[in-house]
């Protein structure tokens, strides 16, 4: 009568063990699959935000566009204080364009604003010269670019054309055409990709951490404080100048300047005094009805008024600005018709880089700049600036330069810009979900049109320390 008890109690106690672990079990699982939905729930989170950023990047490419549609000037970039750069907030998200400095770098901290195009050499139009000024560039990659571009198959000095591609493993041939973007380059031959983005990694235009501790971290860099910029920075392959007139007519050209046109012009803008004194310092043949003729004609700087007669023939021009120069026009006069001449009779002039936003870097590639003159010019810009209404004008230059180096630099030159680029970073709700893209508008055609998108997110982050910080403190404040 005893035994059977005691048997009952181990067996209550067996039970109360299996109930305990069933349990136990039970509780495991619900906590595994709390667990798992709260990842799932966080990964979700962050699609959402991911998709918010992409949202804000469209719309701040929509709204680049519309600031550069309602542009007060046709070829002038609006200023950076009267668009939207930094923090831009779309529902839950937020936008920035990453710009590039003017000037000092605040350490780590980007600048924000649309980039100029026409502030970069050309690829298809710089010259073995103009590209060998670049930092870091050897004589045989400058070869090797032009070869790549250019549509014969002579190799340019130490260049490279199909004979060496087909040497490479996997072979290729040389493209003999212009290139298409700048990342084109990669294929080039003699080309590293450390040349490519220099320290600068992210390609935000600033030293991040990793951009100066040496070889701690990738990239490799010489850790002085200072950011090495890749060729990325400095070159384009957008920057293209319309050659129409604000009024949307085909500008006119002073290359061999011809009086009936140029006169009108002139008298236009002038009145016919003045346009009479500017088309005979030229050297202009006046065949006027009244029979004035052009005698007495200057001719310029050098140039011959050639004998006195209905048809002399007045010197070219190589650029608008050596037109100015002869002309003996004031500053103040060549601004009001700069719009509205061209050497070039072309719908488009590609290859023109902005002297009123282009790098110490970029104006000292150019011939009768060079180092000599190129931080002299960003100096007296950078002096001059700060008239928002201001008529973007090459005029200034010749002060800088002096009549001959200027009347060198001149083809090279202008004071417009018709692309750009905006460069986006997004982030989505909570500063997670972090993208970004970089879209280049061309502006030629009136309304502003996208001609290429980059995805650009896989550099990682590009927003600098403050922004993080930011993010970092809105987060823990909440
Ligand atoms: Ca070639
Ligand atoms: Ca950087
Ligand atoms: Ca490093
Ligand atoms: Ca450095």
């Amino acid at each position: 009568m005893n035994v059977i008890p005691v048997r009952q109690d181990h067996r209550r106690g067996s039970v109360l063990i299996i109930v305990l672990w069933v349990a136990f079990g039970l509780v495991a699982l619900a906590l595994y699959f709390a667990q798992s939905m709260a990842f799932e729930l966080r990964a979700a989170d962050n699609r959402v935000a991911s998709l918010e950023a992409e949202q804000a990047i469209t719309a701040a490419a929509r709204y680049v566009s519309n600031v550069l549609a309602t542009a007060d000037l046709p070829g002038k970039l609006p200023d950076v204080t009267l668009y939207r750069q930094e923090a831009v907030a779309v529902g839950d998200a937020t936008f920035w364009l990453i710009g590039r400095f003017e000037g000092l770098l605040t350490e780590g901290q980007p600048a924000f604003g649309l980039v100029d195009e026409a502030s970069k050499l050309n690829l298809n139009t710089a010259t073995v010269e103009m590209l060998e000024m670049l930092p870091d560039m050897t004589p045989e990659l400058a070869a090797a670019i032009v070869d790549w571009r250019d549509t014969d198959s002579d190799t340019t000095d130490s260049g490279a054309e199909s004979e060496i591609y087909q040497r490479l493993n996997p072979p290729y041939r040389c493209k003999n055409a212009p290139f298409e973007s700048v990342d084109e380059l990669r294929l080039v031959y003699g080309l590293s990709l450390d040349l490519l983005y220099g320290e600068d990694a992210n390609l935000n235009g600033v030293l991040d951490p990793n951009e100066r501790d040496g070889d701690l971290s990738p990239p490799y860099d010489d850790g002085d404080g200072w950011l090495d910029s890749g060729l990325l920075d400095y070159l384009t392959v957008f920057s293209a100048e319309s050659n129409l007139r604000t009024n949307g007519e085909s500008r006119i050209s002073v290359s061999t300047p011809d009086q009936q046109t140029l006169g009108t012009l002139l008298e236009e803008a002038f009145g016919t005094d003045r346009a009479g004194a500017i088309l005979e310092r030229l050297g202009v043949a006046a065949t006027d009805p009244d029979g004035q003729g052009g005698q007495g004609g200057q001719g310029g700087q050098g140039g011959q008024g050639g004998p006195s007669g209905a048809q002399t023939t007045a010197p070219t021009n190589s650029s608008i600005l050596e037109f100015y120069i002869r002309s003996g026009m004031t500053e103040d006069e060549f601004v009001q018709i700069e719009y509205d001449i061209t050497v070039s009779t072309n719908d488009s002039v590609p290859g023109l880089v902005n002297v009123n936003t282009a790098s110490e870097t970029v104006l000292a590639c150019l011939p009768g700049i060079g180092t000599e003159f190129a931080a002299a010019l960003v100096a007296q810009r950078q002096a001059q600036q700060g008239d928002l209404a201001y008529t973007p004008s090459l005029a200034w230059v010749v002060d800088v330069l002096g009549e001959t180096n200027a009347i060198t630099a001149g083809p090279y030159l202008t004071a417009h810009s018709y692309q750009c680029t905006a460069d986006v970073a997004a982030l989505g709700h909570f500063g997670r979900g972090y993208q970004r893209a970089k879209f280049v508008f061309d502006t030629r055609q009136g309304s502003p049109r996208i001609c290429y998108r980059q995805d650009l997110t896989h550099l990682g982050w590009a927003l600098g320390r403050d922004v993080r910080d930011l993010l970092w403190l809105a987060k823990h404040m909440q």
